[in-house]
């Protein structure tokens, strides 16, 4: 067994964890060690479960089996492994969009009733008028002389019907330059409905359908442009319309924001909707008298993964940790509720808080637990639901045993919120929203360029120490970092969010630029869905002129270091296929078994699409790699190199 600082170098992590061993609370670190060896073939990609005459495993020192009992060999089995994954991801993403834009469609309905019967029913609102306008446009609709019911009901149902569509293109594909649109037609990668490439991914790698590795990941590539330039857009679009656009918002992190003398409640999963109302419910002056009746002195909503990026970019409430804090959160002994909704929600997590008196409850009927307590969520009962849960809470409170109690003092300041409206507003001033500035900087060499750092934690790696050597490696070399998901937390705990870091740790440029209009290195963009953001910025930054025609012109990396999640495998992808040289870190997805499927994504592809995958374990070769292909990029435009 490893020990505690090789596990974490987040300090707060490693006193959790410390607490976690002298109780004898097993967590994901020690799981994984009960693992061990971890299966060879599942490593390499090499093992089929896709029918009952395997399971077939390919031999990867070519002396037995080279075949499955069907016939297929280790290209497409691992392609077809692969494929699975992204399928996985990109539903996961889409069912969330999906599930957003449905209560777009709740909000159209109830804002009638209320028109109707004069009550006020709904929760939800548009709280973003300019972008509920500008994308009721984009699809079609004109807003002028209607009500904001009437256009959400048009909207809602346009977005819904690009989950089923069969036929044409999704409408946000719209949004890339010109040049990726033709390549996409021309390789017929352009998704035409969500679902449908989902359901066409999982079709065609089922046995004896697909059994070209490259017709597999075109199949893939597609599936992923749906969930990037679809299912995730849709998500991160219509949440800024209902819930708020983020703008810049201090916060704090890590799990130090827990308080000793709060009824302490975390929201952890994906779908803001639940968490907005959960904000609301601990602000609630009922709630609040119920929690000092208790003698706390008051509630106390942190969160952890993306609900936690999403309640912080619109709210500002505090991020208790990232991916593997998710445990540790509770071991602190001072949870008194963690309310799940959908995705990288531990099963563990049932025992862990076992241990204590801590109260796990589930919302989602897609995501429940044998034993744990559920109250189901709908959008119509949504402020009612956040309330009995945080009631539930705050009943819970007296139930803590104080003694068992301790909280790392840990935590750090950030800045969130900084989406591609306001990237815009800050670099070109309220009145002229531009990209030029930033352009230019590229231009000129002061900036070398952009790199989009994303993804989980991996407890095969120490926690947080690839985002974060990589990150500074690559503010050092004057590329500025746009993040979301865990990686935006793991580097906002080690002090990189803030516009301070730009002095400590950005090379001259980067820190010029930084310094004149006031913003980090390091840019927090939000959860894993608001990746499409990155897309769409980029998109702007090329439509902004002199950077070349296309997204894979910029000079621009991407990189997901300590990945986990299939989500991570779908978003590597929608990068690949959007032209973006993207590199995936210590636990290379299954492929290796395959000498040309990997050579494939890690060579031949970028002759296609203008992207492709690099694989390693090694933050400050990815560093190396990141910053080589973007100075490749920059060479390609016949720019001067990068002035510093
Ligand atoms: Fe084996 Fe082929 Fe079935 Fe896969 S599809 S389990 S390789 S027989
Ligand atoms: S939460 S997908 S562990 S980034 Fe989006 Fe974090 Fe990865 Fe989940």
């Amino acid at each position: 067994m490893s020990k505690i600082e090789e596990k974490s170098i987040d300090l707060a992590t490693q006193e959790a964890l410390q607490k976690a061993q002298d109780e004898n609370i097993k967590t994901t670190w020690d799981r994984l060690d009960c693992q061990q060896p971890q299966c060879g073939f599942g490593q390499l990609g090499s093992c089929c479960t896709v029918c009952n005459m395997g399971p077939c495993r390919i031999d990867p020192f070519g002396e037995g089996a080279q075949v499955g009992v069907c016939g297929a060999n280790v290209d497409t089995i691992a392609a077809r492994n692969l494929a699975r994954k992204v399928a996985v991801g990109a539903s996961a993403h889409s069912d969330h969009g999906r599930d957003v834009a449905h209560t777009l469609a709740l909000l159209a309905q109830e804002g009638e009733h209320k028109h109707a019967s004069g009550t006020h029913t709904h929760n939800y609102t548009i709280v973003d008028t300019e972008k509920f306008h500008k994308l009721a446009k984009e699809f079609g609709i004109n807003p002028e002389n209607k009500s904001k019911e009437e256009i959400a009901k048009e909207l809602s149902k346009k977005l819904l019907e690009e989950f089923g569509k069969q036929e044409g293109e999704l409408a946000f594909c719209q949004r890339a330059p010109q040049k990726r649109q033709q390549l996409w037609r021309k390789l017929g990668l352009t998704p035409r409905g969500i679902d449908r490439e989902v359901v066409e991914l999982l079709h065609t790698t089922t046995m004896g359908v697909d059994n070209d590795y490259k017709n597999i990941l075109n199949t893939a590539m597609r599936c992923a442009l749906s969930d990037g330039w679809g299912g995730s857009m849709i998500a991160t679009e219509v949440q800024d319309i209902i819930l708020g656009s983020p703008q810049p918002i201090r916060g704090k992190v890590n799990l130090g924001v827990l308080k000793e003398n709060y009824v302490n409640i975390v929201v952890h999963g994906h779908e803001p909707v639940l968490s907005e109302m959960a904000v609301k419910a601990a602000n609630d002056p009922e709630l609040v008298k119920l929690a000092k009746s208790y003698g706390a002195e008051g509630i106390n909503l942190v969160g952890i993964c993306c609900t936690a990026n999403e309640v912080l970019m619109r709210h500002g409430v505090p991020v208790a940790g990232n991916f593997l804090q998710q445990e540790l959160a509770i071991v602190t002994g001072a949870v008194e509720v963690m309310l799940v909704d959908v995705q990288c929600i531990m099963p563990a997590l049932h025992e862990v808080s076992n241990c204590f008196h801590t109260k796990l409850i589930t919302t989602s009927s897609k995501a429940r637990f044998p034993g744990v307590m559920h109250i189901d969520f709908t959008i119509d009962n949504a402020y009612e639901t956040a309330k009995a849960i945080i009631k539930a809470g705050v009943e819970n409170f007296p139930n803590r045993d104080k003694q068992r109690v301790s909280i790392p003092k840990h935590e750090m300041d950030l800045v969130a919120g900084f989406t591609k409206e306001v990237v815009f507003n800050i670099l070109g001033g309220q009145y002229r929203s531009t990209y030029q500035p930033l352009n230019d900087a590229i231009v000129s060499g002061r900036l070398r360029g952009l790199a989009g750092v994303v993804g989980c934690n991996n407890p095969k790696q120490t926690h947080d120490l690839f985002h974060t050597v990589l990150v500074k490696e690559l503010i050092k070399n004057d590329v500025l970092v746009l993040q979301t998901g865990c990686s935006a937390i793991a580097c906002a705990k080690q002090g990189l969010l803030i516009p301070e870091a730009a002095k400590l740790y950005a090379g001259k440029g980067l820190q010029e630029i930084c310094e004149a209009v006031g913003i980090p290195p390091v840019l927090h963009l939000g959860a894993c869905v608001d990746n499409s953001r990155i897309l769409t910025a980029a998109s702007h930054v090329i439509a902004q002129g002199g950077l070349g025609e296309d997204l894979s012109d910029i000079p621009a990396a991407g990189c997901a270091p300590e990945w986990m999640s299939e989500k991570a495998i779908t978003i590597g992808l929608y990068f690949v296929a959007s032209g973006v040289y993207t590199i995936f870190g210590a636990s290379p997805f299954a492929v290796l078994g395959s000498k040309n499927l990997t050579n494939y994504l890690t060579n031949e592809i970028e002759g296609v699409v203008g992207g492709c995958f690099a694989f390693s374990d090694d933050p400050l070769e990815m560093a190396r790699l990141m910053i080589a292909h973007i100075d490749k990029k920059r060479q390609a435009l016949k720019l001067k190199p990068a002035m510093y």
